[in-house]
């Protein structure tokens, strides 16, 4: 995904380093050809124009140009405003604890409307509520069957009628029919148009009236660039969107639309879709601006300056944990914390088979791939209610099974899981026994093994317990550390 911008940023910036101290004038050159690489990414004009005007201003800065090597420094800028330029996201739903919530889709034809639709009444069901398709696509005949066939797949009721001929009042219906078959959550996949139209607009703006959907999401498709875009402004002006999905990620779409789209239209993504899929637990992601920024800025000597770069905001992060920690809290949205936290820090795979406790996860998920597997521990958290990820134990094989379901994954992967995460949240809760200085030693102490490879990783856990942390450990401590230590290299051994 997203290869040319990649390298085109790298080497824009590459250009930057190695040279010792920058002139301004250098540090223009660069910046030239990092605007260059963006506007033929297809990033918008208006967005690249804003973007450059806020990096120049922090790279040229005194500060950045005398410093012995810059280019960490631009790096982290160029991050962070990409960061900027594409939030703040809200990922969340928005799903009310009682009544229904009814969600409008809405799109250009063969965006991906329906598709969409389906992963979304997937990613809802999963958190144990009751959605309902409504076919409100009249405008092709094959559209109700298309829903109907998602709805028998993934088990989710439609409400479709076939002799109504006005969408509007085919809603309004539905949402009576989803009171009487307690439904809780009622997606509308309307019809698309080729082009923006005004009698499609009036259409969509009429069921926006009927039906005052609590949610309306655009859905974009990520091939078509700034289309895209313009759509996306078109249809904001005339709904008020709260968010957009972006589909087809998956397919060599060219960055610029997603890293334009919420600078053009002020409307962020809220989802991106990858593949045709829709029980796959990783086929509608969440967006967010830091994934999608490390992902362009993804390439190998890159990711190390940005790493280097943000070593000072990872500290934020663990005091953070460190908080919680001192209380002994440890839950799955911590984990979830620490794995992002960490994803950044390098190839999560290798990370993940060096947490203690998290030793055969890799092999137990049976994937090589490090982003697929961060998705598939995410679907399988994901798919945990509030409850559960704060307090695993309530976690039974039935509800496993449902998490399996919900996930995409075998129920074993998810039992593994937790016991992998309660060997983890044992080790945590040790930290949280010692000192303050201790804890935040071990956490850090952790952090720079990880990064280290396995010859210092393998003794994370056994460094805590020998007290190279900066605070000493009781016997009883040390000697529990080690223990879970022991247990943890026999299991790798036998892995
Ligand atoms: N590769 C890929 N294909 C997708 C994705 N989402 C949808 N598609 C495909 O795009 C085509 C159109 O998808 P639909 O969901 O039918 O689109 P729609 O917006 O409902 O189309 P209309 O109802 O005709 O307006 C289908 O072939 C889908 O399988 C995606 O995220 N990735
Ligand atoms: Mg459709």
């Amino acid at each position: 995904m997203f290869e040319s911008l990649r390298e085109g940023l790298s080497s824009a910036l590459r250009s930057l380093s190695g040279r010792g101290k920058l002139t301004e004038a250098n540090m223009r050159e660069g910046l030239g050809m990092v605007e260059s690489a963006l506007l033929e990414a297809d990033v918008s004009y208006e967005a690249v124009k804003a973007f450059m005007k806020r990096v120049s201003e922090k790279a040229c800065g005194e500060e950045v140009l005398k410093q012995i090597d810059p280019t960490q420094q631009v790096v982290k800028i160029v991050y962070d405003e990409l960061v900027e330029l594409m939030g703040p996201v809200d990922n969340d739903l928005h799903l009310k604890g009682s009544g229904i919530t009814t969600i409008m889709m809405c799109g250009l034809q063969g965006s991906g409307k329906t598709t969409t639709t389906g992963k979304l009444g997937k990613r809802i069901q999963v958190r144990g509520r009751r959605p309902m398709f409504v076919a409100a696509d009249l405008q092709r005949p094959a559209a109700i069957k298309q829903l109907e066939t998602l709805g028998e797949q993934l088990n989710i009721p439609v409400f479709a009628d076939y002799e109504e001929k006005d969408p509007v009042k085919v809603c309004a219906r539905a949402l009576e029919m989803a009171k009487a078959k307690n439904c809780d959550v009622v997606i509308l996949d309307t019809a698309g148009r080729l082009h923006v139209d005004e009698e499609l607009m009036a259409q969509l703006v009429r069921i926006d009236q009927q039906c005052s959907p609590d949610q309306v999401y655009l859905v974009v498709d990520g091939m078509t660039g700034q289309d895209a875009v313009n759509s996306a402004k078109a249809f904001n002006e005339a709904l008020e969107l709260d968010g957009v999905i972006m589909t087809k990620l998956d397919g060599d779409s060219r960055a610029g639309a997603a890293i334009s789209l919420k600078h053009v239209t002020g409307v962020p993504i809220k989802f991106i879709g990858t593949g045709e899929q829709v029980t796959s637990s990783t086929s509608l992601e969440d967006f967010t601006p830091e994934g999608m920024a490390s992902r362009i800025l993804g390439g190998g000597d890159l990711q190390e300056l940005l790493r280097q770069a943000q070593t000072a905001f990872d500290q934020n992060v663990m005091e953070e944990q460190e908080a919680r920690l001192k209380k002994g809290i440890f839950t799955f949205n911590d984990f979830q914390t620490m794995m992002a936290q960490t994803r950044r820090l390098g190839s999560f795979g290798k990370i993940l088979s060096f947490l203690p406790g998290m030793g055969n996860l890799k092999q137990l998920l049976g994937n090589t791939d490090a982003d697929a597997e961060m998705n598939k521990i995410n679907g399988i958290i994901n798919s945990m209610t509030k409850e559960e990820r704060e307090n695993p134990k309530c976690i039974s094989p039935s509800r496993a099974r449902r998490i399996a379901g919900g996930s995409g994954v075998h129920p074993q992967q998810v039992l593994d899981l937790i016991k992998q995460f309660n060997g983890m949240a044992e080790m945590m809760k040790m930290m949280s026994g010692m000192g303050a200085g201790g804890r935040i030693g071990a956490m850090q102490e952790l952090m720079r093994r990880m990064q280290q490879g396995p010859a210092g990783l393998a003794n994370a856990a056994g460094s805590v317990a020998k007290g190279n942390t900066g605070k000493r450990l009781t016997p009883a401590e040390k000697a529990k550390m080690r223990k879970l230590r022991e247990k943890e290299m026999k299991k790798r051994k036998k892995g």
